[in-house]
């Protein structure tokens, strides 16, 4: 009756600590920004997309470690992907995709980067959000641009990215692609040149050359100065979210399941 009871306290608390994050109580304090390209943080992209809906894709670019140097390239958790709205926009525009996944690794690769997809990847790939997605711009900024970037992803995984251990590699794909219409992002034009592959295609292995890169701008949390038992995710306090981290392995056993996407090599 006791060993019950017990089970019921636990299954109970670890309810409660994954609904507390699925809520979105992460990492919170004192985040840094980083728009990838540097040089594009308060300067219209010379390039827009097009309104191009309903179409599968996949794209990949790269964010090399230099551009991190505000962060004195130490880890820092990746929580949120953000693009801004093209100078073209002229209104609030909601846009949504049925299935996307973006996967976040660090890579060896530089570019140009190769038309192979899988080339690319890095050892420590993470799919950071999957599933639907409606993300919405409420065009604030200069009719010119630059607009603020409110078209937000919150990442259901953040990504502990180091750029001392190489660039940043993010993988996006879309079975449905956007439905109706498509958010225009701003994008650069003749910088990163070849750090960006795309194709119409969600299941492709090869990809052609985008010679531009959206405009994106990445919140990082604070590192944590400190070694503190029980910080499953670095951000320097023990709370439900770390709870939620160790229920979601619960039982997992590495030793007898070395293949599961949770045991991680040393
Ligand atoms: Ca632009
Ligand atoms: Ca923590």
């Amino acid at each position: 009756m006791k060993s019950c009871k017990m089970r019921w306290i636990m299954l109970s608390v670890i309810a409660l600590a994954i609904s507390y994050s699925e809520v979105g109580q992460v990492f919170a304090a004192e985040p840094n920004r980083v728009v990838i390209p540097n040089s594009l943080q308060d300067v219209e992209g010379g390039g827009g997309g097009d309104d191009i809906p309903d179409i599968p894709f996949r794209i990949q670019y790269l964010c090399p470690a230099s551009q991190f140097m505000s962060l004195s390239n130490r880890p820092h958790l990746i929580t949120h992907f953000a693009a801004r709205p093209d100078a073209s926009v002229t209104a609030p525009r909601t846009c949504s995709l049925d299935d996307v996944q973006f996967r976040m690794s660090t890579t060896n690769a530089t570019a140009p980067l190769s038309l192979t997809f899988a080339d690319n990847v890095g050892s420590d790939e993470t799919i950071v959000y999957e599933g639907s997605l409606t993300t919405h711009t409420d065009n604030i900024g200069p009719v010119g641009g630059p607009k603020e970037f409110d078209y937000i992803v919150e990442l259901h995984t953040p990504f502990l990215y180091d750029p001392n251990q190489g660039n940043l590699l993010i993988d996006i794909r879309s079975h449905s692609g956007w439905i109706d219409i498509s958010p225009i992002h701003d994008w650069s034009r003749d910088i990163f040149n070849d750090h960006c592959v795309y194709i119409d295609d969600d299941d492709a292995l090869v990809a052609a050359y985008y010679l531009n890169i959206p405009v994106i701008q990445l919140t990082l949390s604070k590192p944590c100065e400190y070694i503190l038992a029980g910080d499953q995710n670095d951000d320097c306090k023990v709370d439900l979210l770390d709870f939620a981290i160790m229920a979601a392995n619960w039982l997992i056993d590495c030793n007898v399941t070395p293949d599961n996407p949770a045991c991680v090599q040393k």
